[in-house]
């Protein structure tokens, strides 16, 4: 509506000074005159109204464009609220630690095919997805974790100690101790990975090999859920 009543402020303004020119060629009657110059200031002052207006306007949609985008990242803020809302208050909690012999002393092994350890003495079992009964780790959650096992000899000459920890059957990491002529040896490795629903993890004892382990509890098989996926 401004800019029709800035076209017309326009238009008089025109008019105006076409029939002030007239008059001033054509006539000098002074009320006419008097009149013309009354309409040129109305319109004057309209065409200053329209472009005040008119700035008003521009000024407005500018405001409606950092309204909205105002809304968008307000939007996005809250759907990372939620979020972080749902990973922190809601975060599945899951952690086990076992050792191997629940009392006594003596050999695991040998096997003649590789065997998954069982980790019979539990210290934790947060979410219960360590198996004691089977040595097996299966994911509840999907999500990264991280893992560790140690491992000991005890004066053995051949067969002697091979470890793996193993996903889905799959061998990730080893220690590896097969020379006799020296005693007492321990070794342990890690993975962080990333697990599937129903993912299996558990540490092999590899064919022909052995660890040994007491009360002191030298084989240890831990691991928890870092975060979701
Ligand atoms: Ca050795």
């Amino acid at each position: 509506m401004h800019f029709r009543m800035k076209d017309m402020a326009v238009l008089m303004l025109a008019l105006c000074c076409c029939l002030s020119g007239t008059q001033a060629q054509g006539n000098n009657d002074n009320q006419k005159t008097c009149c013309l110059s009354d309409t040129c200031s109305l319109a004057k002052e309209l065409v200053s109204i329209g472009e005040k207006l008119g700035t008003m306007v521009e000024k407005q949609g500018t405001m409606g464009d950092n309204l909205r985008l105002m809304e968008t990242r307000l939007q996005t803020s809250e759907k990372e609220v939620e979020e972080l809302k749902r990973l922190t208050a809601g975060q599945p909690k899951v952690a086990f630690s076992a050792t191997l012999r629940e009392s006594g002393s003596g050999d695991t092994g040998p096997f003649k095919t590789p065997t998954p350890l069982q980790y019979k003495k539990v210290f934790s079992n947060t979410g219960n997805s360590y198996n004691p009964a089977t040595g097996v780790f299966a994911a509840t959650v999907k999500g990264m974790y991280y893992f560790r096992f140690t491992m000991m000899n005890n004066l053995n000459s051949t067969p002697n100690s091979v470890v793996c920890l193993t996903k889905n059957g799959q061998r990730l990491v080893s220690v590896w101790d097969t020379a006799g002529n020296d005693s007492h040896d321990s070794g342990s490795n890690a993975v962080v990975i990333p697990l599937e629903l129903g993912d299996q993890v558990y540490v092999e004892l590899q064919a022909n090999r052995l660890i040994f382990d007491d009360t002191m509890f030298y084989n240890t098989f831990s691991g928890f859920l870092l975060f979701t996926m």
